[in-house]
């Protein structure tokens, strides 16, 4: 009889007709019952029980039959199901027989998805002991994106035979079983970020799309770190510098302020932005016209893998009593314009000028996010302290956050597409480019959550 490894290779050549697999799956289980006499049997008390199945539409049994043959040598109740098993039969069975685990078995490509849909029904039906899943068709990948999500509680992807044992001992080992099951536990909401919060209702849900009236009460929403600082390349406390005459700040100062004497004249800062209903599902995110069913748009998030797990998503509270919770979306923009006479200064010798304009044309839009930001928090019905300081602004100690695609906690630039969908930036003269990126530069988007637990974190590969 062919030995265990030739029938292995055997089934792996790819030229083998009907017959020949049909005969070497034969032999397989022959030589499997034959071997099983000799195998030698675990003494110690029964380990924890499990039940066994090849998924619905998939008749390969073979390996879920090793995986049988091995657990129940190492001390484990076994309730094989046999083949072609669908979801309902499983809930029986785990009624009936109360096991620790159910393994699922299945090499079809189409069986690895059959596994998402029986995971899903069974948790519908209230279980939630581990899953232990294997099959060529399979990979971790999957079973942790697909599979786990689908199911909500621990699945465990078995390579082979003797992995579904290591498994199986570590989940029913006390020592270790609470480690397995938490690192398998696919995390649908950050435990940091509360969900029994009052659901806070907004203004109004139109979209608004603004040319802001007062240029000065924008500029006043200036960092002077970022002017002066950043694109100016001012050394130290510039405010500071600046309110003890430092000869160097102040004219500094006045050149900008010529800047924005020559911009006052044509500088055009303009917004849009909008309320959406919302409602999370793990990490992703729907947006929704007022009381509509179907999402108008889906943002999938990406969340931590370490640490406190967090997600965009976790900032949007469960929908209450009819109530769902919201996000302000915006785009603003001071672009207009500035390329042409940046270029036009610098063609004509002024290179103060010129680099002053874009400079203050991207920390006008930055001013006009931070002085959109708090008119939405009126909006939303918790306006900032009236003492609170534009210092305390730029470091933001109000309720709630603001977020931008490419940057940590949302790095997927392509999401732009669907704030461009929702909010149609055109109309305030910003096109997305085919990198996502904005057009004209002087522009900002961001995504306003009013969760009081926001805080700003990365969702990189070492987060
Ligand atoms: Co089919 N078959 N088959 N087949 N068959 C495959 C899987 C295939 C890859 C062949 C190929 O195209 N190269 C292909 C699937 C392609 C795909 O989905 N994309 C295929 C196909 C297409 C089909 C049919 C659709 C063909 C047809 O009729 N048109 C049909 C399926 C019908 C259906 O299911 N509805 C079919 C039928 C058959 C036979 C009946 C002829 C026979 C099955 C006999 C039986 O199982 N009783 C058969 C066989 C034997 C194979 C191959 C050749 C071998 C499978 C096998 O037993 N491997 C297979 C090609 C291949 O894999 N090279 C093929 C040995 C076994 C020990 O490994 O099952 O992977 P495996 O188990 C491993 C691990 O995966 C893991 O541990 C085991 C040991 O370490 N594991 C678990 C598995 N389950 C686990 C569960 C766990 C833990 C670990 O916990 C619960």
């Amino acid at each position: 009889m062919a030995g265990m490894s030739e029938v292995g290779r055997l089934f792996n050549a790819n030229e083998l007709i009907v017959a020949e697999v049909l005969q070497s799956a034969e032999a397989m289980k022959a030589a499997v019952s034959h071997l099983e006499q000799f195998m030698e049997k675990a003494d110690t008390a029964k380990r924890g029980k499990i039940v066994l199945a090849t998924v619905k539409g998939d008749v390969h049994d073979i390996g879920k039959n090793l995986v049988e043959i091995i657990l129940k040598n190492n001390g484990y109740d076994v309730v094989n199901l046999g083949i072609k098993v669908p979801p309902e039969e499983l809930i029986k069975a785990f009624q009936q027989h109360k096991p620790d685990a159910i393994g699922l078995s299945g090499l079809l490509v189409k069986s690895a998805q059959q596994m998402v849909i029986t995971a899903n029904d069974l948790k519908d039906a209230g279980i939630e002991i581990p899953l232990l899943v294997g099959g060529a068709a399979l990979s971790g990948k999957f079973t942790q994106q697909k599979i786990a999500p689908s199911y909500g509680n621990a699945v465990c992807y078995a390579k082979d035979a003797m992995t579904g044992l290591r498994l199986m001992n570590e989940l029913m080992d006390p020592a270790t079983r609470e480690t397995v099951v938490r690192e398998l536990t696919p995390v649908t909401r950050s435990p940091k970020v509360r969900a029994d919060l009052p659901i806070q209702p907004v203004a109004h849900l139109d979209r608004k799309v603004r040319l802001v009236p007062d240029l000065r009460e924008v500029w006043s929403y200036i960092h002077p770190f970022m002017l002066f600082g950043r694109h100016l390349g001012f050394r130290g406390d510039f405010e500071k510098h600046l309110a003890a005459r430092d000869p160097k700040a102040v004219e500094l100062f006045e050149s900008m302020e010529e800047v924005k004497t020559d911009a006052a004249k044509w500088m055009k800062v303009k917004a849009v932005w909008q309320f959406f209903e919302t409602e999370a599902a793990g990490e992703a995110l729907h947006l929704f016209a007022p009381g509509a069913k179907e999402p108008l748009h889906t943002w999938n998030f990406k969340r931590q893998k370490i640490g406190d797990r967090l997600c965009l998503s976790d900032y949007i509270l469960p929908a209450k009593d009819g109530k769902r919770d919201h996000v302000a979306v915006f785009v603003v923009t001071a672009g207009e314009g500035v390329r042409e006479r940046a270029e036009a200064a610098k063609g004509s010798g002024y290179y103060f000028l010129s680099h002053g304009l874009q400079s203050l044309a991207i920390e006008a839009a930055e001013a006009c996010a931070e002085w959109l930001h708090r008119r939405i928090r009126e909006d939303w019905g918790f306006p900032d302290a009236a003492e609170m300081t534009m210092a305390q602004r730029f470091t933001s100690r109000y309720r709630g956050k603001r977020y931008s695609f490419g940057y940590p906690a949302c790095p997927d630039l392509e999401d732009q597409a669907g704030l461009w969908k929702l909010l149609r930036p055109e109309d305030i003269g910003v096109q997305l480019t085919e990198g996502f990126m904005m057009d004209p530069e002087a522009s900002v988007s961001a995504l306003a959550f009013q969760h009081p637990d926001c805080s700003y974190f990365s969702v990189g590969d070492d987060a």
